[in-house]
């Protein structure tokens, strides 16, 4: 395993933040009430036959005290969580809603009195149906002035307390996977569109980096890339190539942007090549220019493997497992660039995704290397289907094994030089997935609702929460079970 891979042991600097992590949509639930109005997430959860809708989620609006008190008991220092847009702007009429306010200021407060640092995600693929409707959502370029507006909102009601920011979350992966993550309107010329909107949501990045420096004392902000490191699948130079183009394609390109504030020659060739126009309009790069970021807040899951495609082959989408047997995942060819394929060195889960420790390590070298700006984990997980025991707890040894190794490694990038401030796990508390609602559960603490049944919304720690518990108090020297 990792620990014979060299002969390094991890580190983690002092006050290194140990967290969790959650997203507005998949944890709150109360989707109609105080004011809220419903999301475009809110909607297609209900659309996905045999999906929890998220109307109740993990009922967190209604149970926040008592999870925060978990978190306070596990040692947690921080806690990373969204905002639903629809709670502080539920209308087009531009009127605030002082009850959406009043849930995060109690949210955060509550942090606050235990000493748990928050870590805001401005926007988690929550979209307010209202947004869609008046502005087409992320095609139209009315959504900047209003994402700037609702940045500034939270930024002076919620500043002088919550410190980090994060813009919007996995940008790349909703452009990469936008019919998955409902962005994607129309098929047929997603294909050009993906990039029109991708400028359109670094706009509103950049917005969201001006406004947090110029209205939050002290405040930092970031990306939150989706990242899944890309291996060769051979030493045969053309798989390396495949490898890079895979890795540009997926997120380099984004990662380079948010650094550099400025595309980059690779993409902008690649638009020449294929025709595509991004509709960059006059003043818009004066704007990217002014949002220098202050970390990157990295997800990383697993890795993948490319390998080279010819030109002449026939193209494949990435079709991802949703069911959660394993075998029904479909990697993608794009050819002439890239071939996803299986990893023979790895383990998969149920739903075919790469079981990897090495992968974090290798992310945080390489952001770290390209872009020379401090780093956080934002999310990093397994997901398992899971009941509880007839001794009414939940054990969940593959969690635990899964964790340690990761941690290992984050702890090992750490021990060469990279610096990290924080571990945030997805998830603190089982929350819906975003493919499997409740069949897929991530959580430190398991939450007693299913995709079928509402049931009492009970917490349970799980073994992990009492194992997590023992890693952050000895900061992360203590791994074993
Ligand atoms: C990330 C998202 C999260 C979360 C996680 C796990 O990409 O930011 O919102 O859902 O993936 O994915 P899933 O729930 O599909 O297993």
């Amino acid at each position: 395993m990792t620990d014979k891979l060299d002969t390094l042991k991890p580190e983690f600097p002092e006050k290194f933040l140990w967290g969790g992590s959650t997203s507005s949509w998949q944890v709150e639930g109360a989707i109609e009430e105080d004011g809220k109005t419903l999301s475009l997430m809110d909607l297609n959860t209900r659309k996905k036959k045999g999906y929890a809708d998220d109307t109740y989620a993990s009922d967190m609006y209604h149970h926040y005290k008592e999870d925060v008190k978990l978190m306070a008991e596990a040692g947690m220092t921080s806690y990373r969580f969204s905002i639903a847009w629809s709670r502080i702007y539920p209308t087009s009429d531009g009127k605030v809603n002082k009850k959406g306010l009043d849930f995060y200021n109690n949210l955060i407060n509550e942090l606050i009195k235990y000493n748990i640092t928050p870590i805001v995600t401005i926007y988690h693929y929550d979209m307010p149906v209202w947004i869609d409707e008046k502005y087409d959502g992320w095609y139209g370029r009315g959504i900047i002035a209003e994402f700037d507006k609702y940045c500034r909102t939270i930024f002076r009601e919620f500043g002088d307390r919550v410190k980090y920011w994060l813009s919007i979350n996995e940008q790349n992966m909703q452009i990469c996977y936008g019919d998955w993550l409902g962005i994607d309107k129309h098929p047929d010329t997603w294909f050009e569109d993906k990039w029109k909107v991708n400028h359109i949501m670094n706009l509103c990045h950049a917005t969201a980096v001006v406004a947090c420096h110029e209205l939050v004392p002290d405040g930092k902000i970031g990306p939150v890339p989706g990242y899944v490191p890309i291996y060769p699948y051979s030493c045969n130079p053309k798989d390396q190539i495949a490898a890079m183009n895979a890795e540009e394609l997926t997120e380099k390109v984004w990662c380079d942007f948010y650094a550099h504030r400025e595309y980059s020659p690779f993409i902008k060739k690649y638009w020449e090549r294929n025709n595509i126009d991004p509709n960059i309009r006059p003043g818009d790069m004066q704007l990217i220019k002014q949002a220098r970021i202050d970390f990157f807040a990295l997800n990383c899951y697993r890795s993948n493997t490319a390998k080279y495609c010819s030109p002449d082959d026939k193209a494949q989408v990435y079709e991802l497992n949703k069911s959660g047997k394993k075998g029904e995942l479909k990697f993608p060819k794009v050819p002439g660039m890239y071939q996803l394929v299986k990893n023979p060195y790895v383990e998969y889960t149920d739903w075919d995704w790469e079981i990897d420790p090495i992968s974090i390590r290798y992310m945080l070298k390489y952001v770290w290397d390209h872009y020379q700006l401090p780093m956080m984990i934002t999310e990093n997980g397994y997901g398992e289907h899971e009941k509880i025991s007839k001794d009414g707890k939940i054990h969940d040894p593959n969690r635990i094994k899964f964790l340690r190794e990761q941690i290992r490694n984050v702890g090992l990038a750490i021990a060469e030089g990279c610096p990290v401030i924080a571990y945030n796990p997805w998830t603190f508390l089982d929350v819906l997935s975003t493919g499997n609602g409740m069949s897929k559960r991530y959580g430190f603490v398991y939450v007693n609702t299913t995709d079928q049944d509402k049931l009492d919304f009970k917490r349970i720690p799980k073994d992990s929460y009492y194992w997590y518990q023992k890693v952050i108090k000895s900061n992360g020297k203590d791994l074993d079970d």
